[in-house]
């Protein structure tokens, strides 16, 4: 037993199908074990039953124990389910693993936010009480990326407020750090705020110079894909989008080439790994960013990777050198956030470019990309200055004609969050900053809320349409390409693949239905999951 002990529950990130490790859960660990604590993540928390819960908390947590913590960016509807199951056997758990594939792919279709607190409460609160049985100064906090969201929304933080003692909203490295030092101190005379938020200011924790350095106890398996971080934030500043860290300045926040040489290098030593999720908000928002990658990195090492990542189409029609250069970097799975078709839309969010040049520069992808790389496009229904026609307008395009440059699709009803005039005027600067534009003024882009309705999200515009009618759209399109041949297992679920040993060439190859029909997914999926059981939390 040492005394400066954590241990995280997460959730990996998951569609059903297969998985990646969520990056936030393990660069805090990360973090805090260069900091000389000892850290223990216990992952895939949706698979482990209510046995298993209890058993990972006898393994990691005793008296020398400082926090239990919660990392939720990952979490999804179906994590509740799995709770009440004890039955181990394949046939129980295969089931149970398509049952949560279908409520994510209904969650995120009914384009409801994707934290939906996982947790049976009651289950919770004993969970909660085994932990604290342990020793009553353990302390419980919450950290991922809906935790601002949370605190921000007084009912959803009336939802889970006693199960906590601390929330970390944003960015954590800073924040996790002084909690735990000072609680290390037993500082009782300068208590630390229950809620904290990432202030993009500071300069506190030296990102350019960090890595994540993964721990024999993370139990990665040989060949993993893995997430990694290149720059952090986004230069740009879209109306609708909200990250931590939008409207940086270009060269800020890029780690240092040699730092990710070494990261690369030591985990393909390690573990094998080639295939990467790169995690940047916009990957190609610089250019000295893939040139320096380029140069200093991927072409002095002594292998290649493949990767996916998110895009924006805009910064490749106005530099055309981006398609030669990304393929060399190996993207093999390219996300383009292009939100929408109608020019007028696309101006005012803040991705410069029209309709005419979003065709000409998808079909140079597909002239130089070809077989090599599965393009996702991925579009919200429902911004302002749409009108009805420019809406079926895009509608029948991506049903149609968008499938001959698409491989998959990402699409959404526009999500608007309705917040009180008077919850709004009590927040703080750096609270407000955690939202976006669109729904801090949503009134001036045209948009209304039923004042009866208490659902939040379900808004009506100034073209009488409304959350409903968009959710329909993305509802037809969904069905008209459903069977397409074009259809692949697109964007992080493609490179997810990889864990479960399917290939790049079999993702390319299949359609989406022969994949999934071919390839024995969720006994894979099944095994890995008890094979990590197995070596962090020990056979039953
Ligand atoms: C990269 C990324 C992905 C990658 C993840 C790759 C991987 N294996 O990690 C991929 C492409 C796979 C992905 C998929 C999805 N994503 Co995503 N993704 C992101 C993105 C752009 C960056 C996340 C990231 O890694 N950032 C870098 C790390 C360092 O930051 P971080 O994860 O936030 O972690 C920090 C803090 O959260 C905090 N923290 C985290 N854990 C803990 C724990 C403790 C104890 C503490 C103190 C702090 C702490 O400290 C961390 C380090 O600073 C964010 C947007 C954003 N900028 O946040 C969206 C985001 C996380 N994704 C989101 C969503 C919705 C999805 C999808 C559902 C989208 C979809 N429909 O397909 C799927 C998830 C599928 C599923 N059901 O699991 C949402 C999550 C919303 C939420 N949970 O409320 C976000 C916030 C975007 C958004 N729209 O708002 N995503
Ligand atoms: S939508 Fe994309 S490009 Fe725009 S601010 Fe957000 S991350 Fe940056």
């Amino acid at each position: 037993m040492t005394a400066k002990q954590v241990l995280i529950f997460t959730e990996c990130n998951t569609s059903g199908l297969t998985w990646s490790r969520g990056l936030g859960t393990y660069q805090i660990a990360s973090h805090l074990r260069e900091l000389g604590y000892s850290v223990q993540v216990v992952d895939f928390l949706g698979y482990l039953s209510r046995e298993e819960i209890f058993r990972a908390i006898d393994l990691y947590v005793d008296q020398g124990t400082l926090a239990v913590c919660f990392s939720i960016s990952f979490f999804n509807p179906s994590t509740r389910e799995i709770y009440f199951n004890t039955d181990d056997s394949s046939e129980n758990q295969l089931r149970l693993i398509s049952e949560r594939q279908r409520l994510i792919e209904e969650t995120e279709r009914d384009g409801l936010p994707i934290f939906i607190w996982p947790f049976d409460l009651d289950l919770f609160e004993e969970v909660l009480a085994y932990v604290r049985a342990k020793s009553e100064r353990i302390k419980t906090v919450l950290g991922g990326a809906p935790v601002e969201r949370i605190t921000l929304d007084e009912r959803a933080l009336a939802e889970v407020d006693r199960y906590f003692d601390y929330f970390v909203g944003g960015y954590g490295e800073e924040a996790i750090g002084k909690l735990l030092a000072n609680l290390c101190n037993g500082d009782s005379d300068d208590p630390m705020p229950r809620i904290m938020y990432f202030d993009k200011n500071s300069r506190a924790y030296d990102f350019p110079n960090s890595r994540l350095k993964w721990d024999t106890s993370d139990a990665i398996f040989h060949g993993e894909v893995l997430p990694i971080e290149i720059a952090r934030g986004c230069i740009f500043k879209c109306k609708f989008c909200s990250f931590p860290m939008n409207g940086k300045t270009s060269l800020d926040h890029i780690k240092h080439p040699e730092v990710l040489r070494n990261e690369l290098m030591e985990n393909f030593e390690r573990f094998g790994t080639t295939n990467y999720m790169f995690c940047d908000d916009t990957f190609n928002d610089s250019q000295y960013k893939l040139d320096v990658l380029y140069e200093e990195v991927v072409a002095k090492l002594p292998f290649s990777i493949n990767f996916f990542a998110y895009l924006r189409l805009d910064l490749i029609h106005r530099n055309p050198r981006q398609i030669e250069l990304l393929k060399a970097l190996g993207i093999r799975y390219a996300k383009f956030g292009i939100e929408s078709l109608n020019d007028e839309t696309i101006r005012l969010i803040g991705k410069g470019f029209s309709f005419a040049e979003i065709e000409e520069t998808l079909a140079a992808l597909k002239r130089s990309w070809g077989k090599d790389v599965i393009v996702d496009g991925s579009f919200i229904f429902g911004l302002p200055k749409e009108t009805r026609a420019s809406l079926y307008f895009m509608r029948d395009w991506l049903a149609n004609e968008g499938m001959e440059y698409f491989h998959s699709y990402s699409l959404f009803p526009l999500f608007l969050r309705r917040l009180k005039p008077d919850v709004l005027s009590r927040m703080t600067p750096q609270q407000r900053n955690q939202l976006s534009d669109l729904s801090v003024n949503y009134e001036k882009y045209g948009y209304q809320f039923d004042a009866n309705d208490s659902r939040g999200g379900w808004w009506r515009s100034d073209i009488g349409m409304g959350f409903d009618d968009m959710f329909e759209m993305v509802k037809q399109v969904y069905a008209a390409i459903d069977k397409h041949p074009n259809l692949r297992v697109g964007q992080h679920t493609g490179m997810a693949m990889h864990n479960l040993d399917i290939t790049f060439e079999e993702v390319m190859r299949l359609s989406r239905d022969e994949l999934l029909n071919q390839s024995k997914i969720s006994e894979r999926y099944l095994d890995k999951i008890r094979s990590y059981k197995e070596k962090v939390i020990g056979p039953k």
